[in-house]
């Protein structure tokens, strides 16, 4: 890059103008950030308050927009890099025409995307496509490495400059990479390894979101927790939810959405559940906002963003705004205000299995309510069993200043709406 640079100048030391993009600070305690994308090339002409480049850091989405007109020159990190923040990120000759050098000279890390061939007895043999730039293949070449034994960590499986150099100081070994398992249920054959040398560990560093978790999981855990459990009968909510389900489309209706306005109404009379807590000032804020804040799986790892304002929206708007949040977070779009400023927080593991489980309360926050999977039970009803579909709930109180008592009378009354869904319905506005 900075030889490149350097041959511009050299070029045509008078013709261009180049302004530096500074990478700001998005928040406090924030290093660095992971470059996800670039959405404009070098050598292409750039507009004022044109978005550049996407990154996260572990408060969110973050859009860089150009601050100049011109020509983008350079870009001084790839995709899935973690950039500093007051690091240079891109370089713009604001005199800039088009250069006429031929585009090749100034690429963009997606365009020196090759597949690999190799020489076999004089024919070229197609190998597996691997994904990487010229500089770190012939790297790769000198050391007589086969880039498709080195296991890749940038994005969309692409090998950057420190797995190649992992290899060659011999911090790892090439290996055969395992591939992710989506499905928990489906167990695949393992992978033998044709080599006989012994296993190396691998050192994987962790990504924004799972940085945010260190933090905030340490912190949770000095919190004396008290967790409570209880059975739910869902056949109700059952019902109810594929008669409504029947009748509306364009929105993806689950259990969630009514779990969230069931908890939001039996705050109203419990509003020390959803307060904040202080313990510098020994204070609880009773919190107007019912913001629920939704543990989320996501591709980036575990995010939490917020619904705002539950006690004054409809399922229906409860259900929307899930569907937004899943969205965004399944993309690594949410923005800080979406993860900020929640006032409690719900979990459901039920999709992917489970029953109990010891939720972590995310302070100052004080409560957290975790949902195993809904599975039929056999129940006495006079003299014969009955089927009924039981959920499996888990609930975390800060023991400091929510006792036993109070967190089983908010699960009762929470536990009552949801086996009655009707008295939901007085609720209504
Ligand atoms: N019981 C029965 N059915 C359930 C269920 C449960 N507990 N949870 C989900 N389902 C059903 C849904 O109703 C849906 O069925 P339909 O296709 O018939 O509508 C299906 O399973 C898939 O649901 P979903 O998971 O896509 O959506 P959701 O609203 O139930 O949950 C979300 C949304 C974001 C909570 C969930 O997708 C998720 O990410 N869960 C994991 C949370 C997590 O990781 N928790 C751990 C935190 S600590 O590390």
């Amino acid at each position: 890059m900075l030889v490149r640079l350097a041959r511009c100048f050299h070029k045509s030391p008078l013709c261009m103008k180049l302004e530096t993009f500074i990478i700001p600070q998005p928040g406090e305690g924030i290093a660095e950030v992971e470059i996800i994308r670039w959405l404009v090339k070098p050598n292409e002409k750039v507009k004022e308050f044109d978005i550049l480049c996407e990154a996260r850091s572990d408060k969110g989405f973050i859009e860089y927009k150009s601050p100049f007109a011109g020509v983008l020159k350079e870009l001084m990190y790839k995709s899935s890099e973690m950039a500093q923040i007051g690091s240079p990120l891109f370089k713009i000759d604001v005199d800039g025409e088009l250069s006429s050098e031929p585009t090749a000279e100034i690429k963009t890390p997606e365009s020196q995307i090759e597949s690999e061939h190799e020489e076999s007895s004089g024919q070229y043999v197609k190998k597996a496509k691997v994904l990487t730039t010229p500089c770190i293949r012939g790297l790769a070449k000198k050391h007589k490495l086969d880039l498709t034994k080195v296991t890749p960590t940038g994005k969309d499986g692409r090998i950057l400059k420190e797995d190649v150099l992992k290899i060659i100081e011999g911090v790892q070994q090439p290996e055969i990479s395992v591939p992710v398992v989506d499905d928990p249920k489906h167990i695949s054959p393992p992978l033998m390894s044709k080599t006989t040398s012994t296993p190396e560990d691998k050192i994987v560093k962790l990504t924004p979101v799972q940085r945010g978790m260190v933090k905030s999981m340490t912190q949770a855990l000095k919190i004396p927790h008290l967790t409570y459990s209880e059975d739910v009968h869902m056949d109700e909510i059952i019902a109810l939810r594929s008669q409504l389900k029947a009748n509306i489309k364009d929105i993806k209706l689950t259990f969630m959405p009514f779990f969230i306005k069931a908890l939001s109404l039996a705050m109203l009379d419990f509003p020390i559940i959803n307060s904040v807590f202080n313990e510098n000032t020994l204070e609880c804020i009773y919190k107007a906002s019912h913001n629920v804040s939704i543990a989320m799986d996501s591709p980036f790892g575990l995010i939490v963003p917020n619904i705002k304002d539950v006690q004054s929206k409809s399922i229906f708007e409860i259900a929307k705004d899930m569907n937004r949040l899943q969205d965004l977070g399944s993309k690594g779009k949410l923005t800080d205000n979406d993860l900020k400023n929640g006032t409690i927080a719900l979990s459901n593991i039920g999709s992917i299995g489970g029953t109990y489980v010891a939720p972590v309360i995310m302070p100052p926050q004080v409560f957290i309510g975790a949902f195993g999977a809904t599975r039929p039970r056999l129940e006495k009803r006079g003299s014969e069993y009955v089927e009924k579909q039981i959920l499996a709930t888990s609930w975390s109180a800060d023991h400091r200043i929510i006792d036993g008592a109070t967190t089983a009378r908010f699960v009762a009354r929470w536990k009552a709406l949801i086996e009655n869904p009707s008295i939901m319905l007085l609720h209504l506005k």
